[in-house]
């Protein structure tokens, strides 16, 4: 009996564990999980470089908590503001479709969260896994409020690469030693750029070539012949950042959250808002390497050159090994960072394809200058200012995407220009004599039809000078399809145009003096910010928005808003 009531307890047990086993196997995955976050934003003293001062942080850590979830989940962040700024965060690269009220950047698609105040962000990552990050998307308050978007792939998909022994995350960032908020606010009365950044951080520690560095070095330790994901991150506010580590290669496998075509480099170029997954393998001798971050500034503008160092570090090497450092391109190195861009391909496999639009419905042409206008009380007499197509962008009182949504009258135009006011010769010689930019008093956007194919081209000019920029568009990725320095050519160019498998992002650089065209499709409903992903250049005004109309019937269109969304 004993044995049969064992027997019937087993088989129950049994049918239990395979119906379990389904669940988990055939159920659980159709079911997408909810990842939930809590960020409590708040002030705390921090020392770096032998100055401490109290800087924004998101649950006191500098920088932030990663992000962790698979593609296919809701996630739900709850931020509570307990500092006295206005705060808001953006999911940088997330497409949030039809969900731009969790996109986050302030006065574009919602009112700050004021003190006291809590707003969660709700959305869901559909079609996309790699490495993203997310930031505060007001004033400068970035500098310090960053952190690292980790997606994984579905359970069960695995990488389309060797799979890594363990993964590390890599986020570059700048740090000041006085309080950022004051210096840009000194920087906009004397219509100047506020003091640059005192040092590079990686993973918010300089590393041993700055003072006080001893805790504030981050080190990797590593076994050797073991292969590791490297997640890299370029938070900095206002530097274009070349990356290497000494006596090793790495093999870019991602950017942006896409796959690339891999390929094997000594050094990698990151602009600000762009990230990149690359494979290393410690395969040299047992030993600590220096793992360093410098600037590519390729025009004289004075920048912060300093190198930030982390460590790589062999299992069992003693700490008083001194690491060499790597061989990084020097900061004016335009060649390596052209040769290094033309390398990034999509994967574009039929698992991951490289859907590029091939007829374009709409084609835009976008200059990018600097500018000064007038201001008596400025230093100069003039304030430093920045503009596409000649008009600097005015910051909304109220978020564009309400007024979008409720048809709030009077707070932007959606007619802003298709292409510059006058042609003139783009990158000749220096315009310096009228660097007068259109001002309004409120934002002018572009309106975009539903499902419509655009092909963006963004000219940088040599109006007071030229200059690197890395455009960030948000709600989408798109295709890089050209670039080239000069001019843009729109008889001979666009026949040079990879539509085959060029690089599919959402932070692309415009080379210095140059040009590049991108494309996508319009089939995100949704106010969307697009503006250069250096700070110093963001506030000047450089930023514009596109207003994506709702496609046929409430599937296709804006979803309402959540009902804890800040008002002004
Ligand atoms: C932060 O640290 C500095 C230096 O240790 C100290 O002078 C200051 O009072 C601290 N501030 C706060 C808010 O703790
Ligand atoms: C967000 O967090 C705050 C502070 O902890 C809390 O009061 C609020 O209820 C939370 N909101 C949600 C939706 O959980
Ligand atoms: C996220 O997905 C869930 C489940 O499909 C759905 O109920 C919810 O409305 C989606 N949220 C957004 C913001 O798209
Ligand atoms: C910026 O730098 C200048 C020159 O070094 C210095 O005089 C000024 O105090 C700095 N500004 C702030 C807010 O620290
Ligand atoms: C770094 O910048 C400083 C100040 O702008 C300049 O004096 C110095 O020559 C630069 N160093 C290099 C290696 O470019
Ligand atoms: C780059 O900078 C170095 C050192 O400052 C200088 O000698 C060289 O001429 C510059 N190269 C270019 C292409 O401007
Ligand atoms: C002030 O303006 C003059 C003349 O336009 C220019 O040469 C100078 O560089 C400017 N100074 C600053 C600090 O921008
Ligand atoms: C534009 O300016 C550059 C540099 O001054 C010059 O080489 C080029 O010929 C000019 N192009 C035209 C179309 O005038
Ligand atoms: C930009 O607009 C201002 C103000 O209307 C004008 O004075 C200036 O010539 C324009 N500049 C360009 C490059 O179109
Ligand atoms: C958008 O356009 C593509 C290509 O023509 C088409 O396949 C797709 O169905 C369209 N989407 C909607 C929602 O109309
Ligand atoms: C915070 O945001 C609200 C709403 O836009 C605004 O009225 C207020 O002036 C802002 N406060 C600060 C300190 O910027
Ligand atoms: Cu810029």
């Amino acid at each position: 009996m004993g044995l049969a009531s064992s027997s019937n307890n087993f088989n129950y047990v049994y049918k239990c564990l395979i119906f379990m086993i389904f669940l988990a196997k055939f159920l659980l995955p159709l079911e997408a999980a909810v990842k939930t976050y809590q960020f409590d934003i708040q002030v705390k003293n921090v020392s770096r470089l032998c100055h401490a001062k109290p800087i924004v942080t998101v649950n006191g850590m500098y920088p932030g908590p990663t992000v962790y979830a698979r593609e296919g989940d809701q996630v739900l962040i709850n931020v509570t503001n307990h500092a006295q700024y206005n705060m808001s965060i953006h999911w940088h690269g997330l497409k949030q479709y039809r969900n731009g009220w969790a996109d986050g950047p302030a006065y574009i698609t919602q009112c700050p969260i004021q003190t006291g105040k809590s707003y969660t962000y709700d959305f869901n990552i559909t079609g996309q896994r790699g490495t993203l990050w997310w930031h505060a998307h007001i004033s400068w308050l970035r500098a310090t409020v960053y952190g690292a978007i980790v997606i994984m792939p579905k359970e069960g998909t695995p990488y389309p690469f060797p799979q890594p022994h363990l993964e590390a995350n890599l986020v570059f960032g700048e740090w000041w030693n006085t309080d950022v908020e004051t210096l840009v606010k000194q920087g906009d009365q004397l219509g100047l750029p506020p003091n640059m950044s005192d040092a590079h951080t990686i993973n918010g520690k300089p590393g041993p070539l700055f003072p006080c560095s001893e805790k504030h070095t981050y080190a990797l330790e590593v076994e050797q012949g073991k292969t590791y994901l490297l997640r890299i991150i370029n938070a900095a506010l206002n530097d274009e950042l070349f990356f290497g580590i000494a006596g090793h290669t790495m093999t870019v496998v991602e950017i942006d959250a896409v796959y690339v075509k891999p390929f094997t480099t000594q050094t990698i170029l990151i602009a600000p808002g762009q990230t990149t997954n690359v494979l290393v393998r410690a395969d040299q001798a047992p030993s600590r390497y220096f793992m360093a971050t410098r600037t590519f500034m390729d025009v004289p503008i004075p920048v912060d050159n300093k190198t930030a160092t982390a460590i790589l570090q062999y299992k069992g090497v003693p700490n008083t090994v001194i690491p060499s450092l790597p061989q990084l391109p020097t900061p004016n190195d335009t060649r390596f960072a052209m040769s290094y861009n033309n390398k990034l391909r999509s994967l574009n496999t039929p698992q991951f394809p490289a859907n590029v639009p091939l007829k374009v419905d709409r084609k835009l042409f976008y200059t990018i200058g600097l500018g000064a206008n007038p201001c008596p009380t400025c230093l100069n007499g003039t304030r430093l200012t920045a503009s596409l197509n000649n008009i600097t962008f005015v910051m909304p009182k109220t978020a564009l995407l309400q007024a979008h949504y409720f048809n709030i009258n009077g707070v932007f135009r959606d007619d802003f220009p298709d292409k510059p006011p006058t042609a003139f010769n783009y990158t000749g010689a220096p315009l310096t004599a009228n660097l007068r930019t259109e001002q309004l008093t409120r934002p002018r956007i572009s309106k975009i039809a539903f499902n419509s194919t655009v092909e963006l081209v963004l000219q940088d000019t040599n109006l007071l000078t030229v200059e690197s920029h890395p455009f960030h568009l948000h709600g989408y990725n798109f295709f890089v399809v050209g670039t080239g320095i000069g001019n843009f050519d729109p008889a001979k160019d666009p026949a040079k145009f990879n539509l085959v498998d060029p690089p599919e992002r959402n932070t692309v650089g415009v080379p210095t003096g140059g040009w590049t065209a991108i494309r996508f499709r319009a089939d995100n409903p949704g106010v969307w910010f697009m503006h250069c992903h250096l700070e110093l250049h963001t506030g000047w005004g450089l930023k514009t928005a596109f207003v994506v109309e709702n496609g046929p019937g409430p599937e296709y269109s804006i979803l309402p808003p959540p009902k804890d969304l800040p008002s002004c």
